[in-house]
């Protein structure tokens, strides 16, 4: 996986920890309170459980399995008392992360150092592409990368401009042309312009809302047929940018980009402000398609490689 840092590159130990704390504290501060103090795992301690589980955002079916994983572990006696819950948990929902995370769109950039590598962001209108685009670029830019940004969102008046603010701060190329331009055309250029100028990461900000929804998977379609004419066999990732305030409706969004789209990974954005962060588990549950970065604030640095273990700590501690 190249996502850019080394290991020990990553975000200082308790930034998430502080960005995850309405999450957190829905999670497992609620844990703890029905835990603490029993002395038997007993069906009723099992249903506070359940209850816990599928107000935090974590999806029926994930909340299913959890709660059968325990209940089994209950009746061939390996689980018998309450403050062993917690550890379980843990270790389930770090595996079923775990499970989901095959990040090869990601290492196709290590096998082939030099070559362009083109990132087209997707996800509905105001869920956080162009921010995280603008963060991800600083992140690039700050290993020392070449990155180039593509206004190929037409559509919206004010995209643009809004791309060239971010393009400036962060000191990274933006293409565009005038409004209402056919973004596929945009983005076959800026791809030409990107192999002459021997950039490394090119990334695509995509309109989230067009007139109506199939028009805008037949637009991100013809991007994509396009950009695949200038750029055959490169290495392509379709990054799924989803807003976590909204919980279970991500995941239903989710589903619409990933069957149309060959979606390669997910950014999940907002989760500074949202207690519905026990999303991600079941994002990554259903659809089995990698997390790749968090987002948990406005700024260029709050963005966060995703790891599955730093990530549960993080709202379980
Ligand atoms: N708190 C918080 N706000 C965020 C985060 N990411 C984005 N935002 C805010 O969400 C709003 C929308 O972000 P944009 O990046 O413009 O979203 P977009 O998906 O590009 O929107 P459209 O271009 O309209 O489709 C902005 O006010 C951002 O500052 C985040 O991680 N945390
Ligand atoms: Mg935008």
């Amino acid at each position: 996986m190249d996502r850019g840092e080394p290991a020990h590159g990553k975000a200082p130990p308790g930034r998430l920890w502080d960005k995850l704390s309405k999450t957190r504290r829905r999670l497992a501060d609620r844990l703890n309170t029905v835990t603490t103090g029993k002395k038997v795992i007993d069906p009723s301690l099992l249903e506070d459980l359940e209850e816990i589980l599928l107000t935090s955002d974590i999806g029926v079916e994930t909340t299913g399995q959890l709660i059968e994983g325990l209940q089994e572990r209950v009746d061939q006696k390996s689980l018998d008392r309450p403050e062993q819950v917690k550890t379980i948990l843990k270790e389930e929902m770090i595996s079923f992360l775990e499970a989901s995370q095959d990040l090869s769109a990601f290492s196709l950039t290590e096998k082939s150092p030099g070559t362009l590598h083109a990132i087209m962001f997707v996800g509905v209108n105001g869920v956080g592409k162009t921010t995280a685009i603008a963060k991800m670029a600083h992140h690039y830019q700050s290993q020392g990368q070449k990155v180039m940004l593509v206004a190929a969102d037409t559509f919206r008046a004010a995209a643009t401009e809004q791309l060239k603010i971010w393009g400036d701060r962060v000191g990274a190329e933006v293409i565009s042309q005038k409004r209402g331009a056919d973004p596929a055309a945009v983005v076959f250029d800026a791809l030409s312009a990107a192999k002459a100028r021997r950039i490394d990461k090119i990334l695509i900000d995509t309109a989230g809302r067009l007139h109506t929804k199939s028009n805008l998977m037949e637009e991100l379609k013809k991007i994509q047929r396009v950009a695949g004419k200038q750029l055959s066999g490169a290495p392509y990732q379709v990054t799924l940018v989803l807003d976590a305030t909204t919980g279970q409706n991500a995941i239903a969004q989710a589903h619409v980009f990933a069957q149309s789209l060959g979606v390669t990974d997910i950014i999940l954005t907002k989760l500074d402000g949202t207690a519905k962060g026990g999303v991600v588990i079941g994002i990554s549950r259903k659809l089995h398609i990698p997390i790749s970065f968090l987002c948990t604030g406005e700024g260029l640095e709050d963005f966060e490689i995703f790891d599955p273990r730093e990530f549960v700590e993080a709202i379980f501690a």
